[in-house]
Formats: structure tokens, sequence, C-alpha cells
């Protein structure tokens, strides 16, 4: 089999909120640039990737340029294909734009792969379980008021979900206090029952991490992540040695390599790995097996649509963050019941782009 041809395009989609109702901002978009391959024998593999913001027309070039490299190559040797378009871009990685634009076209070569054995991702890549925890996120954001965390959380709850998670290191003016009281207010609102996860994505330093996560050990978060500069290492190796509370971290880390450090640093307890930072379901993986050596449970960023594939496949994934960002470029999307996701049965990643709705938020 040959790749025969590539098409990668640029889609805005509404940044809603869908999960409690969320109050986002009105015309607010999320730039996300999808990606078809195709092969000589009909079979077509999706991907897609983001983080390009201002830079998205960049990647979606960059997703191209690459993408072109990589006709005339058989899917099936994704190693191979990765090893030619690194080479191929020289200096320009490891991490930024040349890895995010990899990711796509690794993720489309899963979704080949998986259709060429007729095999869904979960299966082909380890296969662990056929059912996953999913916690819900994005819906009880910081820029969100207290009054709607409190009546969003128990709706959450309502739906099924056994986990959620919030986010500290308010907006404008706060302090230790301030921050103290909106975590126990959130906990409050849903009980001592439900599992509740807090981000505070590098805004504090480690001593006010250390105080602060201090105040609040007793509302027993099930763990703060990133709670400081994600790349100081012994930084958040204080924090975490601080703390009972578990510390999560790596969305930010590009490629397996900075996991190295992160994890021989003791950095973290949680190991959360971003798909398209990781360099796609190759990258993704070989970090989770790192994690594994180090005794170190996995948990995804983003993108639960191929996520749940990927925490089903290894004996250590903890959870998928359930974050429906991408949801409107698909068909059919994965639905937790009563806070679980089931392991989709169609080969490959059983995502087919909903073509209406690429139409429609197309540039
Ligand atoms: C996050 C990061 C980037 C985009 C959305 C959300 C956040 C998370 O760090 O972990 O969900
Ligand atoms: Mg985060």
């Amino acid at each position: 089999m040959k790749i025969s041809g590539i098409e990668a395009r640029i889609v805005r989609v509404p940044a809603d909120e869908p999960l409690a109702g969320g109050p986002t901002p009105p015309g607010a978009l999320r730039d996300i640039v999808t990606l078809r391959v195709r092969t000589d024998q009909g079979i077509e593999g999706v991907g897609y990737t983001f983080f390009g913001a201002a830079l998205t027309g960049a990647l979606r070039q960059a997703v191209e340029s690459l993408g072109a490299l990589a006709i005339g190559e058989d899917p099936l040797r994704i190693e191979a294909i990765h090893a030619k378009l690194r080479a191929a871009a020289a200096g320009s990685g490891p991490g930024g734009i040349l890895t995010l634009a990899l990711s796509a076209i690794d993720i489309a070569l899963w979704d080949i792969k998986g259709k060429a054995v007729d095999q869904p991702v979960w299966q082909l890549a380890g296969g662990c379980r056929d059912r996953v925890p999913a916690y819900a996120s994005g819906a009880l954001m910081r820029t969100f008021p207290l009054d709607h965390l409190v009546k969003a959380g128990p709706k959450l709850v309502e739906k099924g979900f056994r986990q959620m998670k919030t986010q500290l290191a308010l907006p404008g003016e706060t302090s230790p206090r301030v921050e103290e009281e909106r975590i126990r207010r959130m906990r409050e609102a849903i009980g001592p029952d439900i599992d509740l996860m807090c981000d505070i994505n590098q805004r504090w330093r480690v001593e006010q991490a250390v105080d602060i996560g201090s105040r609040i050990e007793d509302v027993g978060l099930y763990w703060l992540e990133d709670v400081t500069t994600a790349d100081d290492f012994q930084g958040l190796a204080r924090v975490s040695a601080a703390l009972s509370t578990p510390v999560a971290g790596g969305e930010y880390l590009y490629g397996p390599a900075p996991f190295r450090q992160m994890m021989e640093a003791r950095s973290v307890d949680i190991v959360m790995i971003d798909l398209m930072r990781a360099g796609g379901i190759t990258g993704w993986l070989k970090i989770a097996g790192m994690a594994e050596a180090y005794n170190l449970p996995v948990v995804s960023h983003l993108v639960p649509e191929i996520h749940v594939h990927l925490v089903a496949a290894i004996p250590h994934g903890l959870t998928v963050e359930y974050m429906p960002w991408t949801f409107a470029l698909f068909e059919e999307v994965p639905v937790p019941v009563k806070g679980e996701l089931t392991v989709p049965r169609k080969p490959g990643l059983g995502l087919a782009f909903d073509e209406k709705a690429i139409r429609r938020y197309s540039g």
C-alpha cells in the first residue's frame, strides 16, 4: 500500500461549553487543522492537530509540506515516515509546529493501519481494557463565576460523571484565601465522593504552589495539575515532595525526551500526555511506556475521541479527560455512561469527519 494524496484544511469550530452550559464568549472559535491521508488501496486516514493559535496558517502549511513528503511511502511503516519527515525538517524540531504537524500525520497513519488490518486502534496499541473512566473538563473554568461553578458541578454529577476538573490561579485580584475559598465551595457543591481535579496551568510560583497546595490538602483533590512552569522539573519536584495531594503534569512537553527528565526528577505523581505535543499516537505510547517503568499512572489531555483508545490500550491508564472541543468535526463521538467510556468497535480510530460541519466551519 502507498500513500497517494493528502488534504489539510483549517476548520474553525465554535468554542462553546456543552457539558454544563458554561458562559463562553459569544462568537469565540477554536482553530483546528484537519487532515485526510489517502492511499492507493482506497483506505483513507483521518488526522488533525491544533495549538497553532495565531500560527494556524503556518501549522496547516507544515502539515501539507510534511504530508507531501509522505506521498509514495508505505503508510504501515509509521516509524520510517517519522524518520523521513523529521530529517527533512532538519533543525526545525523537535518541538513546536514540526511536532504538532507530524502528530496529524501520525494519527492518520494509525487510522489507516487499523482499517488495513480491520482492528480498532485501542486493540492494536495494547488492548488492555474495553472501558475507561472519563472526567468532565472545561465546564468549571477559572474565568467562570463561582455561582456558575456551584451549579455546574452538581449538573455534571447528574449527567453521571464521577470525576471533574476545575481550575485555580484565578484571573484578576486573588489571594491564597480567595483561592482556598473557591475550591472549598466547589467541593461542598459536589460532595465528598466525587473525584475533583484542579489545574493551575503553570500560573503559580513554587512557593505559592506549596503554600496554597498545603492549605487545601484536606479538600482531598484527586490531583493538582501543572502547579508551576512545566519545564522546571526541580521546582515541580519540590511541590510534589511537599504535598500529599498528587501532582500531575506533562501536557506542555513536546515529544518523549523531556518526559525522561521530568520522571527522573520525580516531578509528578501522575503523567499527563497531550497527543499533539507528544508526536501523535507513536510518541504518546512511548511516553506511556516510560511512565510505566517509573511506576507512574498516565492520564490524557483533550481529544477524548482518540485518547479513549490510548488510555484503554495500556495497563496504567487512569482516566480520560472528557473535553469535547473537537467533537464538532465528527459524525459520531464516544459518550460516557455513568462516567465511563466504552472503546470504539470500528476499525482504526472509528471516526468519520462530518462533511457538512467541516464545510460550514472551514475558512
Ligand atoms: C487545557 C490546556 C489547553 C487547552 C485546554 C485546556 C488544560 C487542561 O490545561 O488540562 O484541560
Ligand atoms: Mg491542564
